[in-house]
């Protein structure tokens, strides 16, 4: 089953009409996605284990591999109305990866695992790197029961519809290192002029919840002045967040938002907004977001409402091992690939922050644009990924 086949395959899955994926954890779409994979892991005689949560790690250990393994994959989860590749493509070029391992005559001293985590988007339950920061302790079960969908589904009610619970996980006990390929989040390797590049480390971000709280009112009787509108804190808070992130050269997005009561003809009594805030250290992120807090308390006082900002989740700075990133970014053919940060969370990110060995390969996008329809790689490009992918695990794996 080549990388062509095998992405054929996996593509209308949750794909809609816009060309968008919505695979959110435990919904049809993303349990077939999983379906898919432990078929392809049959196919390949690899031994599947599933920890409570819903991750998966399948095993190749070949005869006389023994020690701690090398692990690789991703995520099949997405983001709403997501791409294609963000997430599948690292799980796909892990499978093909080992397809040509084998086909070399690979005999790996190490075993080797392909890893597929659940919900890194945290676009469901609000929470990044929802499976992998579970299986390495970083978020406790307890913790993960209080979290429910914009539906109100419990995260625990969504799981045990699939026989999983947010439990603690042994999933990625006796794993050595950890390798994850994924699409670029950007445009450097296009600036770089190259297919494939290495993580240095992923900037430090988080979700903030923003509640304004006004007063609800009649939107055509009630005079401008005596409005508490919290539609309008939102508005400006919006405006400062773009402000302050073009200053600190950081960035803020507020591309979620509810209205209660929603309604055209009525100044609404609420407002949430959820801010995604990134920046180039933890120190840069902290004052980003108390810029931003500190305006928007400043502009509710002067529109009579009220606000409470929630940290939902941040994900601290992440700094992979430079050998490692050296080593697989120049023993190699050819030139050395080049070496970025990223501004994108990642499972490699939590697993680093375990402590686990960790590095990333990237796939040039062509465009750069991701969490959207129009993301994007070129087969040529991921074909180049798989085979970087496979160097790079025979190195590993020796
Ligand atoms: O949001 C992110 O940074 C990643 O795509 N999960
Ligand atoms: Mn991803
Ligand atoms: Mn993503």
């Amino acid at each position: 089953m080549t990388f062509e086949a095998m992405w054929h395959d996996l593509a209308p899955i949750g794909r809609t009409a816009s060309g968008g994926y919505f695979r959110q954890p435990f919904t049809a779409a993303e349990r077939e996605c999983h379906a898919w994979f432990l078929t392809e892991c049959a196919r390949r005689d690899l031994t599947v284990h599933t920890d409570g949560v819903g991750n998966v790690v399948a095993w190749w250990r070949p005869e006389g591999a023994a020690g701690p393994g090398v692990l690789t994959g991703s995520h099949l989860d997405s983001v709403l109305d997501g791409g294609a590749y963000d997430g599948p493509l690292g799980v796909v070029s892990a499978l093909a990866a080992l397809d040509l391992l084998r086909e070399r005559g690979v005999a790996p001293s190490r075993p080797l695992g392909i890893g597929v985590f659940v919900e890194e988007e945290g676009s469901r339950f609000g929470s990044a790197c929802l499976g992998s920061r579970l299986a390495t302790g970083a978020l406790t079960p307890a913790a993960a029961t209080e979290l429910r969908d914009r539906d109100g589904v419990w995260l625990a009610d969504a799981m045990a519809e699939h026989g999983l619970a947010p439990t603690s996980s042994d999933l990625l006990d006796g794993v050595g290192v950890f390798l994850e390929l994924h699409v670029e989040q950007g445009r450097a390797l296009i600036d770089h002029d190259a297919a494939v590049g290495v993580a240095s480390g992923i900037w430090p971000h988080g979700r903030y919840r923003f509640d304004f709280t006004g007063v609800a009112d009649h939107a055509g009787t009630t005079r401008m002045e005596d409005r508490h509108d919290p539609m309008l804190t939102h508005a400006m808070t919006v405006l400062a967040a773009n402000k302050q992130a073009r200053l600190q050269g950081a960035r803020a997005t507020f591309g979620r938002i509810e209205v209660v009561p929603n309604g055209t003809n009525a100044v609404p009594s609420r407002v949430t907004g959820w801010l995604d805030a990134r920046a180039r250290d933890e120190e840069a992120l902290t004052a980003l977001v108390a810029a931003i807090s500190t305006q928007a308390q400043d502009r509710a006082g002067r529109d009579g409402t009220s606000l409470q900002v929630t940290p939902e989740s941040v994900s601290a700075s992440v700094h992979f091992e430079p050998e490692l990133a050296a080593r697989l970014a120049t023993e190699h053919d050819g030139g050395a690939w080049p070496v970025l940060p990223t501004q994108a969370g990642h499972d490699a990110g939590v697993l680093s922050l375990a402590g686990i060995p960790t590095a990333m390969l990237f796939v040039r996008n062509p465009t750069g644009v991701s969490h959207s329809p129009h993301e994007h790689a070129e087969m040529a490009d991921c074909l180049l990924g798989v085979h970087a992918l496979a160097d790079s695990l025979e190195r590993l794996l020796r």
